[in-house]
Formats: C-alpha cells, sequence, structure tokens
C-alpha cells in the first residue's frame, strides 16, 4: 500500500507530460491517492482530460485562476465527488514575455506586475481559502512551486523573482492561518526544469547548463524528483512539515 493510500488531491497546471504537475501526478497515483484535476480553459480541457485518465481520474474541472467565480464553482463541483479534501497542489504561474527577459526596471510595467502577481501568487491564496472548508481537520496539506529567483537574482527572471517572493510569503502566512486546522502548508522551489512555462524565461538554456555544472550533483532535477518530494509533503510522513520551501534542485541553492 503507498503512502498516500485513501488521500485526495487535486492538481492544478498540468499542460503537458513535461510540466512539473504530471511527475507529481505520476508520484501521487503511484503511492495510492486518487486525483482531481484542473485545466485553464477550454483549449486544454481535452488535453488535460486525456492525462487525468493515465492517473486513472475521470475528475477534470475548468478554473482560471484569474477569476473567482471559476475558483469557487470549482469546489462546488469537486464538492459534488468527494465529501473532503486531503491535497492541492498549485503549479501555476505566469508573467508577460517582455517582462521575462532583459532589464529588469524596463521590463516591469504595472501591468506585468499585476498579472505576474495574480496568476502566480495571490491565485495560491485564493485556491487555498476556496479549499479550506473541504481541508478542515484532515491533516490535509497545500503545495505550491517556487524558484530560487524569489531569494536570489537570476538572469531574465525579473518580475517572476517579485511573484514567488510574494508566493514563499503566503506560504507562511497560509500556514499560520490553517496551522491550527490541522491543515499544512509547503512549497518546493525546483531547479530549472525545460517546461512550457519554462521556455518563456530567456536564455533558459543557459540557466540549465549552469545549474547542471555548478550543482552538488552535478546535474539537473526531473519531474519524477520534484513529484517524489510532492507526494512525501502531502503525506502523512511529513506530518511535523509546514511553513517550509524544500528546495529540490540538486543542492544548487547552497552554492556560492
Ligand atoms: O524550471 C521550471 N520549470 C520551474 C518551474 C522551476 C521552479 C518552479 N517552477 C514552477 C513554475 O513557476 C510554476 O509555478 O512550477 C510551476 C509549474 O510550472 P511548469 O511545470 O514549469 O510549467 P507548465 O507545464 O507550463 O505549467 C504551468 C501552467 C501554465 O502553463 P502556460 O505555459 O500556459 O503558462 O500554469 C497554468 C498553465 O497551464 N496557468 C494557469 N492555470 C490556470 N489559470 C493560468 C491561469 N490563469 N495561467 C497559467
Amino acid at each position: 500500500m503507498g503512502f498516500l493510500a485513501g488521500k485526495r488531491i487535486l492538481i492544478t497546471g498540468l499542460l503537458s507530460n513535461r510540466s512539473i504537475s504530471y511527475g507529481v501526478a505520476k508520484a501521487m497515483q503511484r503511492e495510492g491517492a486518487e486525483l482531481a484535476f484542473t485545466y485553464q480553459n477550454d483549449r486544454f480541457e481535452e488535453r488535460v482530460t486525456k492525462m487525468a485518465a493515465e492517473f486513472g481520474s475521470s475528475l477534470v474541472f475548468p478554473c482560471d485562476v484569474q477569476h473567482d467565480e471559476e475558483i469557487t464553482a470549482l469546489f462546488d463541483r469537486l464538492g459534488q465527488h468527494w465529501d473532503g479534501l486531503d491535497g492541492l497542489v498549485h503549479s501555476i504561474a505566469f508573467a508577460p514575455g517582455e517582462a521575462l527577459e532583459g532589464d529588469f526596471l524596463e521590463g516591469a510595467s504595472r501591468e506585468a506586475f499585476r498579472t505576474s502577481q495574480d496568476i502566480s501568487a495571490y491565485s495560491f491564496v485564493a485556491l487555498a481559502r476556496a479549499a479550506r472548508p473541504m481541508m478542515k481537520g484532515r491533516n490535509g496539506s497545500l503545495l505550491t512551486m517556487t524558484y530560487l529567483g524569489a531569494v536570489r537574482t537570476m538572469p531574465n527572471y525579473n518580475i517572476m523573482g517579485m511573484a514567488k517572493a510574494s508566493l514563499e510569503a503566503a506560504v507562511r502566512y497560509a500556514a499560520v492561518s490553517l496551522g491550527p486546522e490541522g491543515t499544512r502548508v509547503n512549497a518546493i522551489s525546483a531547479g530549472p526544469i525545460k517546461t512550457l512555462a519554462a521556455s518563456g524565461i530567456g536564455s533558459f538554456g543557459k540557466l540549465l547548463a549552469f545549474n547542471e555544472h555548478n550543482a552538488p550533483l552535478r546535474r539537473n532535477v526531473t519531474i519524477d524528483e520534484v513529484g517524489n518530494t510532492a507526494a512525501f509533503l502531502c503525506s502523512d510522513l511529513a506530518s511535523g512539515v509546514t511553513g517550509e520551501i524544500m528546495y529540490v534542485d540538486a543542492g544548487f541553492n547552497i552554492t556560492a
């Protein structure tokens, strides 16, 4: 029996089989979790429905996290299938392309700031609040994905660094909010992985090569490695861990 047997977990941000959330779903299904998924809009419905079937799930719901009414509808619909929720994985981020390359100040328009904070950071807060009633008293776990660019400058990460800093603060504040109800809140800070979202960041290939050369393990990480850590953090094995930013980056963050 897997260490997530009997757990019901909602996974967002599944876009392709290269998505970090694909690695998360794979590990969680292997460990016995029952899964549900969201997709951003009609364009992705068929694709996500097919991937969900690979993970034995027919629970696939639309949710563009920029719209509160879609978040409300998501939990209304989920509640018709599940009487409670043990885990929620937030694996969503977006910033306009022009804000993810070149000079930080020149690309950091008010609009780029608003959009990146809204989709990449506030959406975690909004989902956490909406999930709260279904998660109360179940020793459940919320999880989000962040990056070292939150705490250090990384080339071209720019405005997304601000969004991830905000997201990491949200993890800590949400952990304080939800702790008394038994719900834990954590983040994984993943090393660079070639996904669709990552390809929007200028010179991402160089970042991958730099990490590979300098990380203590002398390689990059895989979505399966992030997935395994995600499965652990959402399981009772991690019952004492909350408000934590856990690095899954082959050790890169400890280097000078
Ligand atoms: O190197 C990397 N790939 C790292 C990613 C290193 C460290 C952290 N991360 C984070 C990302 O910032 C993100 O938070 O991991 C998370 C997942 O990213 P991913 O797996 O790299 O990217 P991807 O497979 O593209 O999934 C992210 C998806 C979006 O993709 P696009 O490419 O269309 O932006 O987030 C979804 C969308 O499917 N998304 C939304 N979902 C609902 N509502 C929205 C939205 N408004 N916007 C984007």
